[in-house]
């Protein structure tokens, strides 16, 4: 997805919101009828926000940061972006500290797994949604604008997000393995997060850390928003820890996720 083809308006008023007062702004791809915004990333950082107890406002948005990427924030008037950037600089800006319960060796085990998510992890799932399930997209969209304009961006040719996804994959490496080897890195790496959750509540132990909005955000898209897929059989047939971990978070820190979904359909 790049800058050309990004569509400029913000899609129209999804926005949920913690707090009429809130000074930060997140904006990122918008709901779908079944997660209240469309992207990991996204959910990430908004969990990320409940968590810290800062309070939010969400604009459903299509259009890209300078860096071509989504979900950036707006805060005191600032631009901030790439979510891993955006939670150093409001840990800063409102001395928050989820892993102020961790030792280094902990903190370092969370930074590799962050990393398997986002930077690994995060492939597989992306070519299941952006390549292989592309023609399902239609089936969780909302009937709003945020639908028209999202087509609008998955085909605009050459540089839709399917040809774009996959030369990123290629630009990854993932993308040069057969579709097979695609889905046996996907399992491996979730069957490494649940061998190391176990019967934690949280996958740093009893108390929840950073590193639970990174996974909540990829998995809890993946159990909740992408039931059409088969690293979501996967995970429902053989990672049953992690089901109940995105179940448990999704209910202290997602309270009020169907009112979002059903926010302006
Ligand atoms: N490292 C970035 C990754 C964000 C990301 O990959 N966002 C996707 C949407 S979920 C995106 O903007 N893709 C467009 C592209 O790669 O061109 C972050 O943490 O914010």
């Amino acid at each position: 997805m790049s800058n050309e083809t990004a569509v400029s308006e913000q899609t129209s008023p999804s926005s949920c919101q913690t707090d009429g007062a809130a000074d930060v702004t997140v904006y990122g791809l918008g709901r779908s009828l079944v997660a209240p915004c469309f992207s990991p990333f996204t959910l990430k950082l908004q969990t990320y926000l409940r968590m810290a107890g800062i309070k939010y406002k969400f604009e459903g948005s299509l259009k890209m940061s300078s860096k071509g990427k989504i979900p950036y924030i707006i805060h005191k008037g600032k631009q901030v972006e790439d979510t891993s950037f955006i939670v150093e600089y409001l840990n800063k800006e409102y001395s928050v500290d989820l892993n102020a319960h961790l030792s280094l060796s902990e903190k370092g085990i969370s930074v590799a797994f962050q990393r398997l998510i986002e930077e690994n992890l995060n492939w597989p799932l992306t070519y299941e949604r952006w390549i292989l399930k592309y023609n399902n997209l239609v089936d969780i969209l909302p009937f709003t604008s945020f639908k028209k304009k999202m087509f609008k961006l998955a085909t605009s040719s050459p540089f839709g997000m399917k040809s774009k996804v996959q030369a990123n994959m290629h630009g990854h490496g993932i993308g040069r393995h057969s579709k097979e080897d695609i889905f046996k890195i996907a399992e491996k790496d979730l069957t490494s997060i649940s061998n190391f959750l176990g019967d934690k509540p949280f996958l740093m132990g009893s108390k929840p850390s950073q590193v639970d909005a990174s996974i909540f955000g990829h998995i809890g898209i993946l159990m909740f928003a992408a039931t059409d897929f088969r690293t979501h059989r996967f995970v429902k047939d053989n990672l049953p820890n992690l089901v109940t971990y995105c179940e448990r978070v999704r209910e202290r820190f997602w309270p009020d996720w169907n009112d979002r979904v059903a926010e302006n359909i």
